[in-house]
């Protein structure tokens, strides 16, 4: 890069992060993982494997309600590792399930397989002598878990809903396409994990030997659903039909959600309009983005190297430039569509190709054998016997996808013995949390095991105040990094200490517009005061239909935040 590149401000000068140091000299991913997997003293990682397992899929965790416990008792804390899939689109095969099943029960150790906002499973709590293991499984199914997590192009998502049978499969493809276009070409995971012959790795052409400045996220999203969330993704790609054909797509870069309390440097930003670009442009308008953030994303800040922040810092129109530069390419006006919701569509729904879906909610997309409510052993049952496929939804459910008209029946009956398909509130449907405690080394506050009872407490609100029918996008995170999206939520509830959160309000409901904080440091008991008051003022003065974000705008309680830069923080 020349030096006049830097006087447009393009490259961050500095003392690079030490994460820059340990991807560099990692010799493409391989660090002395080999070496910290036959060393049984201890069940963790050292600290630079700790974070390269990462672009592997797993993170090294341990149990936070025992931590203290075994601290006293002297032990060290029981290490283990949390993995996540690679699974583009979020389609797996009932095969594939009965699998990965099997694996939770017989070497996690929470039994559960829990399905991510981000269109994947996760398992929590393998320990260190059986993580080839786990790999060589998954491999033996054809499910790998390369670049799920760590500083390089993530899972790929794409819109679930599968009603528009052939212009899904189209965006499917497109985001498995774009998928491996953009992986690692380091052999680095077959060598360490299922025992394949080295191979020398001497490049990596697209994401370079240091790899991308920060994680990257990608979606391909079929209008008028937002069910995968854009504006909390670096790039995606919004699908344009012409007469249910796909022609292209519009480009939208530099979204993202996590912040830092107290860091006014950072802050959750929507996406940017790049514009239209043709289908045979794809892959290479996806190399040039992840390329120009990999050269000009901040190498010396982490917490400000997503590209969201890049682009604040060198301008839309300068990144958008180089894009265009890159991959050859003129970004023509954005073609015209609109984002309608973001939900998932429970219960049954017929494709255009005569094949039936039914979505099952699964609250906070942990799949387990509840007391009275065997959910997994549910799914696994329905997977014996569907001959179609499952998939994963960006809002942590599932899809039971491509059942013939003679197999509803039985499909039904096996969702409904096992408690996947009770009656469930609107409320409860639209509200998510992401895992926080006892696995998450970050939470601060707890979500997932907190939503639930928040949840039944707002249904009663909402009863209270005659909008029994109508439901309030409601996200938990247990801390400021976003993971269950509440900076895209009407209600947004962010951890900031034991029973403490963050109250942010003025999202909307196709996941539009970044909420503002409205009280700090809220418990449990006055989050509840405060949604009783703010809905009884909804209810009463709402215009005809008005969504609850978007009242709490009009009537001032919050501001809007239109651009995140100049409106989150002031
Ligand atoms: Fe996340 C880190 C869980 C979606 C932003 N996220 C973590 C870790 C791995 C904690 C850690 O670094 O040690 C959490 C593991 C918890 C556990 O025990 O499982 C974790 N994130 C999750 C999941 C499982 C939440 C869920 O309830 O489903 C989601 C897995 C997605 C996947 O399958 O890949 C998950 N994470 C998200 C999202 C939402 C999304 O992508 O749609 C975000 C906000 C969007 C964004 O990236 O801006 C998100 N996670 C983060 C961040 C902040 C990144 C940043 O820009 O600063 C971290 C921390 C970090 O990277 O330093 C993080
Ligand atoms: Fe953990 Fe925070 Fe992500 Fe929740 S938002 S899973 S607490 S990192």
């Amino acid at each position: 890069m020349s030096d006049s590149n830097n006087d447009n401000n393009l490259i961050v000068e500095g003392k690079h992060a030490d994460n820059e140091r340990l991807k560099l000299e990692s010799n493409y991913l391989r660090g002395t993982i080999v070496e910290d997997l036959a060393d049984r003293i201890t069940g963790g990682f050292t600290p630079d494997n700790y974070q390269l397992i990462r672009t592997h899929g797993m993170y090294q965790q341990d149990d936070r309600d025992i931590r203290a416990e075994r601290q006293k008792q002297k032990l060290e804390p029981l290490h283990n590792v949390m993995l996540r899939a690679r699974m583009p689109g979020g389609i797996i095969k009932p095969e594939q399930w009965l699998a990965i099943d099997k694996f939770a029960d017989d070497y996690t150790s929470y039994g559960s397989i829990r399905l991510t906002t981000r269109q994947t499973f996760q398992f929590h709590g393998v320990l260190k002598p059986n993580i080839k293991l786990m790999h060589q499984t998954l491999n033996s199914i054809g499910i790998d878990s390369i670049a799920t997590a760590g500083d390089v192009n993530r899972n790929v998502l794409c819109t679930s809903n599968p009603v528009e049978s052939e212009l899904h499969q189209e965006a499917y493809e497109w985001a498995t396409k774009i998928s491996e276009h953009l992986l690692p070409q380091t052999k680095a995971y077959a060598e360490i994990w299922l025992d394949a012959e080295k191979v020398e790795t001497t490049e990596e052409p697209i994401l370079g030997k240091s790899y991308l400045p920060r994680k990257f996220k990608t979606t391909v999203v079929v209008p008028p659903k937002n069910d995968i969330d854009v504006h909390a993704n670096d790039m995606n790609f919004v699908a344009i039909a012409e007469n249910g054909k796909l022609v292209g797509f519009n480009l939208l870069v530099g979204g993202g959600l996590a912040m830092t309390h107290g860091d006014k440097s950072t802050y959750p930003r929507k996406a940017d309009d790049f514009g239209f670009l043709p289908l045979d442009k794809t892959l290479d308008v996806a190399a040039a983005v992840v390329t120009v953030q990999r050269d000009w994303g901040n190498r010396v800040n982490r917490k400000n190297a997503k590209t969201k922040y890049t682009l604040d810092r060198v301008g839309i129109d300068t990144f958008k430039a180089e894009v265009e530069k890159r991959a050859g390419v003129k970004f023509t006006e954005s073609r015209p569509y609109e984002f309608t919701s973001r939900g998932d569509d429970f219960g049954w729904i017929e494709g255009f190709d005569g094949k039936h879906h039914l979505t099952l909610f699964v609250e906070n997309g942990r799949l387990l054998d509840f007391l009275n409510k065997p959910l997994k052993t549910g799914v696994a049952e329905i997977a014996k016997v569907h001959k179609g496929d499952f998939r994963m939804t960006a809002n942590q459910n599932l899809i039971i996808a491509g059942v013939d008209t003679a197999d509803k029946a039985q499909i039904e009956k096996l969702a409904r013995d096992h408690g996947l398909l009770d009656n469930i509130s609107n409320q409860r449907l639209n509200s998510m949390a992401c895992v926080a405690f006892p696995t998450c080394p970050l939470a601060m506050a707890e979500a997932e095991r907190y939503l639930p009872g928040l949840v039944t407490d707002v249904e009663t609100i909402l009863k209270k105040h005659d909008v029994a029918d109508d439901h309030v996008i409601l996200r938990v995170t247990g801390c400021p990094n976003g993971c269950g999206r509440a900076m895209l939520a009407e209600i947004g509830l962010v951890g900031k200490g034991p029973g403490k959160y963050n109250m942010y309000l003025g999202g909307n409901q196709a996941g539009t517009r970044v909420p503002k904080l409205y009280q700090e440091n809220v418990d449990e008991t006055s989050i509840l005061t405060i949604i009783d008051e703010l809905v009884a003022r909804w209810s009463n003065e709402r215009n005809e239909g008005e969504a609850f974000g978007d009242f709490t705008i009009r009537a001032g309680i919050v501001a809007e935040v239109k651009v995140s830069k100049r409106d989150f923080h002031d």
